[in-house]
């Protein structure tokens, strides 16, 4: 029923146009005609497998170009990282994004006044204070095992994140004895990380 109106409504057009452009200047009524049918089908005709690869790619959260973006953001009252946990390559760059909110990725160092839990022979980085929306900071990972960093204004409550750089044997998760009791319970274990890959908040 549906199609039969839809044509016969479209025939209706055709012929409206067609009498108005007899009327007008010379012109071309089969482009006219033309330009009327072709939309609606071609909407339809998307190739499934396209969708499942895009819908792939917006749920990685590395690039094209194989960047790791971490989004700091606020989630109602919780404060995440998105992904909270995740494991990559020795040599992988990390791109800190400040998504909402006011935070920093500040890696647990002596350098940013805190007990270590980055493998020894690994830079320190702190991205500061980032309040500007869609701010960036990156920092190399090279050195493998297990990096836990932390938010300076939200470790109280749970705002801490976990990377896996290479094995984790090389430099295992260190005992969470001295953290705030939410920024411990808030660290995805290296098991759940190793097997996941992306662990979400
Ligand atoms: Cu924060």
């Amino acid at each position: 029923m549906k199609t039969k109106r839809t044509l016969f409504g479209s025939l209706i057009v055709i012929v409206t146009l067609i009498t108005l452009i007899g009327c007008g200047p010379a012109g071309s009524p089969t482009d006219v005609s033309g330009s009327q049918e072709s939309p609606a089908p071609a909407a339809t005709s998307t190739d499934s497998s396209d969708d499942a690869t895009a819908k792939e790619e917006a749920d990685s959260p590395f690039t094209a170009d194989g960047v790791l973006e971490i989004r700091m953001e606020m989630r109602g009252n919780r404060n995440v990282n998105d992904p909270v946990g995740v494991h990559i390559e020795p040599g992988t760059t990390v791109r800190f994004i400040n998504a909402s909110g006011m935070h920093s990725a500040t890696a647990y160092h002596p350098d940013n006044g805190r007990d270590p839990r980055i493998p020894s022979g690994a830079e320190s980085w702190d991205t500061g204070l980032m309040s500007g929306r869609n701010q960036t900071f990156e920092v190399t990972l090279t050195e493998e095992g297990v990096y836990d960093y932390f938010c300076i204004p939200h470790e109280t409550v749970g705002h801490v994140g976990r990377i896996v750089v290479g094995n984790p044997e090389a430099h295992p998760a260190l005992p969470t004895d001295g953290l705030p009791q939410a920024a411990a319970d808030a660290l995805p274990s290296v098991e759940q990380i190793m097997a996941d890959g992306v662990v979400r908040p």
